[in-house]
């Protein structure tokens, strides 16, 4: 062990002595003066000290990871393929270009005590090196978005005679509040495409969100295919709210999906809301039907209509197939099973029902999330109870020693509108401008003591929005800020400070071409001036 890291520190100094030879070599650079501490970083790291020199990103840094395994590669690959689209400088990974290179950016794999948590990490950024420590690859992932921040959109060319891209010196110790940071997609009452769930996943990776929650099924869609049960998509996949074309994803789609997540080292969670919200798999399969009317496909808005039937096996069959297939294309630990306004359900039925299907998940070894309502049932407290609205069901599913997830609509609900003029949005649990979705604090919020909450998440409701800028405008900027609710810790987070560093959020939105609400809270440090003007 000790040899190993002697050897691993070795090898970094050979490298950086290595390479410092080739500095005198192209010309003596001149850094500014820089502050660490004042960069817009969100979420807010745990600590951060600053040096107040720079390293000089340019076209003679390479990147090296140890070990030089596969698995850390690929973060290197990652870090470097983000510095391009940002900078247009292309950095090798783990291949030595001898006197090209001038200084590194050390990926290091390490298993120090202040390491132990997955996601931490440290950077150590000196004028020759940045050294990101961690002990595992999501470990690395949270750090490089870190340092994706820190790199300045605009090379400075005027103290140099070539481009360079300085980073403020100093140290960042990291590490995550909450280990649950999630933001959930609503593909059901309109459909999103694979390529824009890639996107949504690129701009919550940035701000090291860890969770996708997928709401693949409702009333008026199913959208996920279930090959022992075709006419799911076939018929339920076929319209969305608003009598539109409808859509959803093959297995393979699917399995794209998750690829690209895990690339990002974000989990899925794939929610099938049941007993209720269940109209369009009773369209597609009428003996699944409990409300006791003919199902009909539905392209309105109402809730609380549909129900399965709670007490016939075949239903149990179904839904068994439903989540072994799901859960063969899904590695990540959680299964979602809605279990929200189920009017239709008697409450004896709802019980037995969510009791029964929790079995069925736990079959298939995955934890069951549901909305706060399965706090009314008998449960393991390896299953995890979301709280929206109902503190009774919550306090219910805590006293059962359960985890809890916080999605307070009141505060957490991308869709509700910023205001009475936003152009997309509901308001039924409030208006929530971008101040409000910040200034609350989850660790007290309703009570619940700290150690039952897994962490936080932002829902976004599709019924009025039915494309990806539409997307945008309502998770964006609000989505921002319920990652530092997640990430930083109540004494690191501060409105006064947040609203600066999301200002200067303005230009890596403007580059991502993100449709942002440009909220008159924030005094944004945009690079486009006509985005303001709308
Ligand atoms: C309530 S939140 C719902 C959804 C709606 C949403 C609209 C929850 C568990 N159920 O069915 O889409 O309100 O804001």
């Amino acid at each position: 062990m000790i040899k190993s890291v002697l050897s691993q520190s070795l090898l970094l100094l050979g490298l950086i002595i290595g390479v410092s030879s080739c500095t005198e070599k192209i010309e003596k650079l001149i850094l500014p003066e820089t502050d660490l501490a004042k960069e817009a970083l969100i979420p807010m790291p745990l600590k951060v000290i600053p040096t107040n020199s720079a390293f000089a990103l340019d076209q003679f840094t390479a990147i090296y990871t140890s070990p030089r395994s596969e698995s850390l590669n690929k973060v290197g690959a990652f870090l470097s393929e983000k510095i391009n689209a940002k900078t247009g400088l292309r950095l090798s990974v783990n291949t030595v270009e001898g006197e090209t290179v001038d200084r590194i950016i050390y990926i290091n794999q390490v298993d120090g005590t202040e390491l132990k948590e997955k996601e931490a990490y440290q950077l150590y950024i000196t004028k020759d090196s940045i050294i990101l420590n961690a002990k595992t690859n999501e470990g690395a992932f949270r750090g490089i978005q870190t340092l994706r921040q820190l790199i300045p959109e605009k090379s400075n060319d005027t103290l140099n005679t070539r481009s360079i891209w300085p980073i403020p010196t100093g140290k960042i110790i990291d590490k995550p509040n909450f280990e649950y940071r999630g933001a959930m997609l609503d593909v059901a009452r309109h459909f999103f495409s694979v390529e824009d769930v890639k996107k949504y996943i690129d701009l919550l990776a940035y701000y090291k969100i860890n969770a996708l929650h997928l709401h693949l099924t409702d009333d008026q869609g199913w959208r996920i295919e279930i090959k022992s049960w075709p006419k799911l998509t076939e018929v339920g996949g076929s319209t969305e709210v608003g009598g539109e074309a409808g859509g959803f994803y093959t297995q393979e789609d699917y399995k794209e999906i998750i690829a690209y997540a895990s690339k990002h080292h974000m989990m899925v969670i794939p929610e099938v809301d049941m007993p209720g919200h269940t109209n369009a798999a009773s369209v597609s399969y009428p003996f699944l039907n409990g409300n006791g009317k003919t199902p009909r496909l539905y392209e309105g808005t109402h809730v609380g209509f549909s129900t399965f039937d709670t007490r016939k096996d075949t239903v149990y069959t179904f839904i068994d197939d439903v989540v072994r297939e799901i859960a063969a294309i899904n590695p990540d630990p959680y299964f979602h099973i809605g279990g929200d306004e189920s009017d239709a359900t008697k409450h004896k039925d709802y019980v037995y029902f969510v009791e029964r299907v929790e079995k069925i998940v736990n079959k298939y070894n995955k934890r069951m999330i549901g909305w706060d309502e399965i706090g009314q049932a008998n449960l393991d407290s390896s299953s995890i109870s979301q709280f929206w609205r109902h503190e009774n069901f919550i306090n219910e599913a805590v006293k059962n020693n359960m985890k809890v997830i916080l999605s307070p609509a009141k505060k957490a609900y991308l869709d509700m509108q910023y205001d009475p003029l936003s152009k997309h949005g509901l308001h039924w649990a409030a208006y929530i401008p971008v101040d409000t979705a910040y200034v609350w604090t989850p660790e007290t919020y309703s009570g619940i003591p700290k150690e039952n909450i897994l962490g936080v998440e932002a829902p976004l409701w599709s019924e009025t929005i039915s494309n990806i800028s539409e997307l945008e405008y309502l998770a964006f900027p609000r989505a921002i800020g319920y990652s530092e609710l997640s990430w930083s810790t109540k004494e690191n987070r501060n409105w006064d400070s947040y609203k600066k560093r999301l200002a200067k959020q303005a230009q890596y939105l403007e580059r991502m071409n993100v449709n942002y609400y440009p909220s008159k809270l924030i005094d944004w440090k945009s690079n486009v001036n006509s985005k303001l003007d709308k």
